[in-house]
């Protein structure tokens, strides 16, 4: 008979999770949609948190939000990139953890949300929490529990 360490996974704290936020790739709400492009291209995600200058969350921004607001009726309007900034764009509907919440909490979220950012309690950006942490701690796991 396996035994899935289900306690293990409760208990799990999702600072130790986290991707610290100073391997997070971010943008700023003033920054031009050309600089959030860049930071989008060259990082490789699709999405990525948008901070204001005091390092607090106030929303996320894709690749995909970007090309939708430059696509015109006829054409690519190239012009607003430079034009708008990653405020006008920004989706601020975001989910926040905090570094104390429970880990059941921020399960729920992932099934929504490829990551999730968290918080302290003085509301400045720590980090994410991604599915692939999430997937990596459940493997592991049912890896020791299949192991003869
Ligand atoms: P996506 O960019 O759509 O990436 C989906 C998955 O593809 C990632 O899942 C990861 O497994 C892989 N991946 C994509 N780009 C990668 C890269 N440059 N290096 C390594 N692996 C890469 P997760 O790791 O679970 O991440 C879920 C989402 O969290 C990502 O979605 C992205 O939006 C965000 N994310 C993850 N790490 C980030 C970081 N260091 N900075 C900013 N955003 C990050």
């Amino acid at each position: 008979m396996y035994s899935f360490q289900k306690d293990v996974i409760l208990n799990t704290n999702i600072e130790q999770l986290m991707v610290s936020s100073d391997k997070v790739a971010h943008v700023q709400v003033d920054n031009p949609l050309e600089h959030a492009l860049l930071v989008l291209t060259k990082s490789g995600y699709s999405a990525v948190p948008v901070l204001n200058h005091s390092y607090r969350l106030k929303g996320l921004i894709s690749t995909t939000m970007i090309l939708e607001t430059v696509l015109g009726i006829q054409s690519f309007e190239m012009e607003k990139l430079s034009q708008l900034k990653v405020e006008d764009v920004m989706n601020s509907d975001l989910p926040i953890l905090k570094v104390n919440h429970d880990f059941m909490r921020a399960l729920g979220l992932t099934i929504n949300h490829p990551f999730v950012c968290i918080e302290d309690d003085d509301g400045l950006f720590k980090g994410i929490l991604t599915r692939r942490s999430i997937i990596k701690l459940f493997t592991k796991s049912l890896n020791k529990a299949i192991q003869p």
